[in-house]
């Protein structure tokens, strides 16, 4: 044996910390944070170093399993793919390939299999009845920055590293590790905006551990972060405070964003979000008055019912205190495989779902609807579902009725390492590789972090022989359901994928490659096949790529390659108006699509409450949403799948301090043990999601004995008009002593 230290990158959360892994082989004998690591500097979490646990957890399947007579047995990679050609191409001779619905989960994004080849499958199936985590998610700022920016990627991240006032809605980062601003260590990063004389708020309906170690925290009612915002933006247009800086030139839209908020005053909102108004008016006065000010808003203000009214006022609101795109602001990371990008402008709604009339954002359907498009009789109804990396039947709203409707389908693939909740409803489920026997490099992470670093790892162990890689198996899937064939070749499949990539820059006048000669480019190209490949070319046609020759110290996979521990490409630059991707050019302040839902967004400012219960969610440090609960370590100890209710509630309807609560919500109810806690808003209750490992027919050994219950059970199933995202929080519950 011989022990060896390597340094990978974690693949689990947002965070991207180094990790420095000792082995015996291929067993791992300790993990620990990387001191070296350029971004994470030797920041970890409990989870990071458990990668070796889940690669030798025996429940993590690594074989194809086939359902026969209802439970699954091992079978090889041939049957597997025979069957689903078998049961797959009728379906879609038949019915067309709408009728093959998609669902992609969280961990596609933090795998490079998993970001770039679901794109080549869902191509060659030709299917629009795709769906994924995004609609339980972060959709609202996928369609603000659509609208306001022009590309839905186009994200602002605040730049906590250097920012002397944070405002932070819905966003608890000392469990979550921070979303939508990737920054390993967020605890440390927000304890020294306060030791550099800087301020951060948290407003939140509970007091997480990120809110009490800020400065201020703020209790607001579940789902009234889009008032609360519009009713800032009021205040700034009110006091005359609104001061766009250096975005003078570069905004339109300002005299209808200052109609738009203005019958939203302080004290108009105060009841609906209970903040007070002059809570508010201080909040407002010191964004625009800090030498600089970043607003930051995440899950909480997005899975909510006005969740892109909240996006869309979160960067409005760093325009009009002229922070966006400046040091200490909201500004826009670039990656080092960023390509360049077409001022087409964004669109939604170019079609719609076949049952309630959804519209379609970024090609995709609110995962909220994929049960009634399997369920709603009808020709043109989904008939088979492929599952990639998600867990649906925990992750997404009213579980109960999605569960029965995945009973009820003609055949189910799954690409998965566990046969679970979800993927127990799959006729052939497909094994991805565990996280330490793949390359990594993080393609969606580098482009939402706070500071511009580039970090690979290739794989640190092999797949056992015969296996092959998930990006493999999509192809391999996409060649069965396309008709050509299951014993189609991959690398010819594949030098076609990547050919085309190339073909394309070569003839982009954008790319740094344009008029290269295409066959050239190709064969310089390194990395293989797969994904890293197409990461070599990605980053050397990248904003500081080596232009193959013609930046010849730029970056390479090679140059990766030799920097185990990333490479720091510095703290964030301003990039506008080069970056914005609108028709116009300048920053849409206020897009008519967004515009148009504010008279809805008025209307619940009346509301008053009724006296109920709303039900919002909770993240923990040793959790990753529903699949990391089969690690030992991470769920041992006191229970944590609780409901959380304030004591002056529990006392009032009757409930003892260690008993157990009945909640029922429009869809469905459940019995849950209950944690007083003095840190939750009265009238507010606190459920984790991912938990309710209790369905026959997973093989979760360690999670089945501490199941918990399933939080979705109880979500309704409603949208976010706009942006079709899942109301995941602010949920109407009844609880009662059970
Ligand atoms: N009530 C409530 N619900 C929520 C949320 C909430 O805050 N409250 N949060 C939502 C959010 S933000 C998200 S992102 C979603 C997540 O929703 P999902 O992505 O549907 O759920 P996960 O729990 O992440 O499940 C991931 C699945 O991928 C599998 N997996 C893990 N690694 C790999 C891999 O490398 N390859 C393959 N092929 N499979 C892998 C796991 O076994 C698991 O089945 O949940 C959402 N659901
Ligand atoms: N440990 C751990 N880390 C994770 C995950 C995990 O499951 N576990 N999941 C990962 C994923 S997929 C994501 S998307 C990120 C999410 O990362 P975060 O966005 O930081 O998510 P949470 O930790 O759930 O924090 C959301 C906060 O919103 C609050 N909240 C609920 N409703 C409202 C509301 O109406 N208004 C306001 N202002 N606040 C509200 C909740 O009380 C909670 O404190 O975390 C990632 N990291
Ligand atoms: S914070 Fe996230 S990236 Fe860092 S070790 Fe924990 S799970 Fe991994
Ligand atoms: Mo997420």
């Amino acid at each position: 044996m011989t022990v060896s230290i390597d340094y990978r990158t974690c693949p689990l959360c947002e965070a991207t910390c180094g990790l420095e892994v000792t082995h015996e082989d291929e067993k791992v004998v300790r993990i620990r944070g990387d001191r070296e690591d350029v971004f994470s500097h030797g920041y970890i979490c409990p989870k990071g170093s458990t990668l070796g646990k889940l690669d030798e957890d025996p429940d993590r399947i690594r074989t194809p399993l086939i359902k026969r007579e209802g439970a699954h047995v091992p079978a090889t990679w041939d049957d597997a793919f025979e069957l689903i050609e078998a049961r797959l191409r009728p379906i879609i001779a038949e019915h067309g390939p709408n009728s093959v619905a998609v669902y992609l989960g969280n961990p596609n994004v933090h795998s490079m299999s998993g970001t770039l080849y679901p794109r080549v499958l869902l191509k060659m199936l030709g299917t629009k009845s795709i769906f994924t985590a995004a609609t339980v998610d972060q959709m609202p700022k996928h369609v603000s920055s659509g609208l306001m920016f022009g590309h839905p990627d186009l994200i602002p991240v605040p730049d906590i590293d250097r920012t002397s006032f944070l405002l932070m809605l819905g966003a608890n980062p000392y469990e979550s590790n921070g979303s939508l601003a990737t920054a390993p260590d967020w605890p440390g990063r927000l304890q020294a905006i306060r030791d550099r004389g800087g301020k951060v708020v948290v407003i939140d309906p509970r007091r997480t551990r990120t809110a009490a170690a800020a400065d201020e925290h703020v209790f607001i009612r579940p789902g009234a972060d889009a008032l609360f915002l519009f009713a800032i933006a009021n205040v700034l247009f009110a006091e005359n405070l609104v001061d766009l800086g250096s975005l003078t030139d570069n905004v339109s839209g300002l005299d209808i964003m200052a109609v738009a908020v203005e019958p939203f005053t302080p004290e108009q909102v105060a009841d609906a979000t209970g903040v007070a108004a002059e809570r508010t008016r201080e909040i407002a006065r010191a964004l625009a008055g800090s030498e600089s000010a970043a607003v930051y808003g995440r899950i909480g203000t997005h899975t909510a019912e006005f969740g892109a009214m909240a996006s869309w006022m979160v960067d409005a609101l760093n325009v009009l205190t002229g922070n966006l795109d400046r040091p200490g602001g909201a500004m826009f990371p670039e990656a080092a495989h960023e390509q360049p990008r077409e001022r087409r402008g964004f669109r939604v709604g170019r079609w719609q779902t076949r049952v309630s009339g959804h519209p379609e954002v970024r090609g995709e359907l609110p995962v909220s609807a994929m049960a009634e498009e399997i369920l709603e009789p009808g020709d043109d109804r989904v008939r088979a579902l492929i599952t990639i990396a998600g867990n649906p039947v925990l992750s997404t709203p009213s579980s109960d009725r999605l569960d029965a409707a995945l009973a009820g389908l003609d055949f189910m693939v799954s690409v998965d390492i566990y046969l679970n909740e979800t993927t127990r409803h799959a006729d052939v489920i497909l094994p991805g590789a565990s996280p330490l026997r793949r390359p990594h490099y993080d393609f969606a992470f580098n482009q939402l972090a706070v500071r511009n670093v580039a970090n690979y790892s290739p794989a640190l162990f092999p797949l056992p022989d015969g296996t092959p890689d998930e990006w493999q198996v999509l192809l391999r899937l996409g060649a069965t359901l396309s008709g050509q064939g299951r014993d189609a070749d991959l690398d010819i499949l594949d030098d076609g994928v990547f050919g085309m990539m190339v073909g394309s820059a070569t003839a982009s006048p954008a790319s740094s490659i344009h008029g290269r000669d295409p066959e050239e480019i190709f064969t310089a190209t390194a990395g293989g096949r797969g994904p890293e490949r197409m990461l070599d070319f990605l980053v050397r046609t990248g904003p500081y790529g080596d232009g193959y020759g013609a930046t010849p110290d730029g970056l390479s996979l090679q140059r990766l390659s030799e920097s185990p521990h990333g490479i720091d490409l510095g703290p964030l630059r301003p990039r506008l108006p080069d970056a914005l991707c609108t028709p116009s050019g300048v920053i849409e302040l206020a897009p008519e699509h967004l515009v148009s839902d504010v008279p809805r967004l008025l209307a619940s400012a009346g509301r008053i409450s009724n006296g109920g219960f709303l039900l919002i969610g909770r993240r923990d440090v040793r959790s990753n949403n529903s699949w990391m609960h089969n690690i030992d370590v991470l769920v041992k100890g006191k229970q944590r799948c609780t409901l959380q209710i304030s004591a002056a509630d529990a006392e009032r309807i009757g409930l003892e301090p260690t008993g157990r609560a009945k909640v029922s919500s429009e869809v469905g109810a459940l019995v849950v043990p209950i944690e007083i806690s003095d840190d939750i808003m009265p009238g507010v209750v606190s459920l984790p999601h991912g938990w309710g490992h209790d369905l026959e027919g997973s093989a979760l050994s360690v999670a089945s004995e501490r199941p918990g219950v399933n939080t979705n059970r109880l979500s309704t199933g409603a949208v976010d008009p706009v942006s079709g995202n899942a109301i995941l929080n602010g949920i109407a519950v009844e609880v009662v002593p059970a």
